[in-house]
């Protein structure tokens, strides 16, 4: 009796949640929605079963299917990214990011890293992986008006302090990072580029952001739910003479058994790319510049206007003025406006519950259909909240009232493509 009402609870609680979210505008910039395709897979068998190790060399019987689809996941990764090897088993984009350092570093060895108040994720410091590794971390130079690493001063310190690996990527990531320099530098010292595409992941098989395989790192890692849409796990890909330690450093290193709903899931999300990655790239982009634009006319502090705001899906505006990240972030949510608090460079990084900064990002409501004119209307509801010039709770009926009309998954397979077929695939 308790247990089914335990459940109940449950079920009404992601009810509510579901109606919520259909409500809303999703701007959490490393999100987003994975397409009906996508979603039949990661409620199929896969999700009951075990296959540790690699496809043809299980340490499981009953994997015949499984090495079939996770072949087809490593393959379509690769093709999609010019990668010469590609792991899909890691069950996040933290686990992708320690396999790389369990691969190329030793304990005691340095990295180099950007601060997290400069766009770096908890995952290229002490706090996380490089901790559980042991390793020292030491930071990228920064050049906090433009927003980008500052490349002579990466070339000295790379040159000082000679690390294992220099981690390039990040979570506020508005503008490439440099790669080819990182690469030059850090290989003349016996080290690697790890390149977290985490955020970027689709802008980069879409074509529409800086290339890290073409520009030279050894490794690749990212989250496969960002801006490439996929099921939340995550991705390494790397050169072919790393592949071993990579693969070695995954499993047994860091997963027993890895997550193959997640692997299926993955495959079609892959495939979906194939098809509408570059449009969706491209409208991704182009949505984030118009909201920054929109954003900046109607009086907010985006940041790096002389740049063009930004080259990928996320802006960050500094709202200070208007009470900090936290309270703004919290009145946004009043009107159904969702994006996150978020440090930027001048902050102390003991302060990231109050920051002094909101991150925004377009991906989802890109992939929801909107566009640059929905940007400009949804950068004017915002503005009035951030500028109180009208309640949160007014601006949540314009809000809904939008939404209203944007209800699909966009750029994917839907329940038009196959999903008859698929669903049976569910009835387990
Ligand atoms: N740190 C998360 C973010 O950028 O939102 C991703 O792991």
């Amino acid at each position: 009796m308790f247990g089914l009402e335990d459940i109940r609870s449950v079920v009404r609680a992601v009810e509510k949640h579901h109606e919520w979210m259909k409500k809303c505008l999703p701007m959490i910039a490393s999100e987003n929605v994975t397409s009906p395709a996508v979603r039949e897979m990661l409620v199929t068998d896969f999700g009951h079963r075990y296959a540790e190790g690699r496809p043809g060399e299980r340490l499981y019987e009953g994997c015949g299917y499984i090495d079939e689809v996770e072949l087809a996941c490593v393959r379509l990764a690769k093709e999609l990214f010019g990668a010469e090897h590609a792991n899909v088993q890691p069950t996040s984009g933290v686990v992708a990011n320690l396999a790389a350092l369990f691969a190329l570093t030793d304990p005691g060895d340095t990295i180099l890293g950007l601060r997290i108040s400069h766009g770096g994720h908890i995952s290229h410091h002490d706090i996380s992986a490089p901790g559980v590794r042991g390793l020292n971390v030491e930071y990228l130079p920064f050049d906090e008006d433009d927003m980008v690493i500052d490349v002579d001063s990466m070339v000295r310190k790379i040159e000082e302090v000679e690390p294992s690996v220099v981690m390039l990527g990040a979570s506020l990531f508005l503008f490439p990072h440099p790669v080819k320099e990182a690469v030059e530098a850090v290989e003349a010292v016996g080290g690697y580029v790890v390149y977290d595409a985490a955020h970027v992941l689709g802008l980069i098989a879409g074509g529409q952001f800086q290339d890290p395989i073409r520009e030279g790192a050894h490794v690749v890692t990212g989250s496969t739910h960002k801006t490439l849409p996929g099921p939340q796990g995550g991705i390494v890909l790397c050169q072919r003479d790393l592949a071993d330690d990579i693969d070695e450093a995954v499993f047994p290193g860091l997963v027993s058994n890895h997550h193959l709903h997640h692997v299926a899931a993955l495959a079609v999300a892959l495939a979906e790319f194939k098809e509408y990655g570059e449009r969706y790239a491209r409208d991704t982009v182009k949505n984030a510049k118009a909201l920054a634009e929109s954003l900046y006319a109607e009086g907010l502090a985006v940041l790096c206007e002389h740049r063009g705001f930004t080259e990928s899906h996320q802006i960050a505006v500094d709202v200070r003025e208007q009470g900090g990240g936290a309270v703004i972030a919290e009145k946004l949510e009043s009107a159904n406006i969702l994006c996150n608090k978020n440090l930027l460079p001048w902050d102390d990084e003991s302060k990231s519950h109050d920051p002094s900064g909101i991150r925004l990002g377009t991906q989802e409501l890109t992939r929801l259909g909107m566009g640059p004119s929905e940007m400009e209307y949804i950068a004017e509801l915002i503005a009035d909240v951030v500028l109180g010039r009208r309640e949160p709770s007014e601006v949540r009926k314009d809000v809904e009232e939008l939404r209203r009309e944007f209800q699909e998954v966009k750029y994917g397979f839907g329940s038009g493509v196959g999903a008859h077929e698929w669903s049976r695939l569910a009835d387990w």
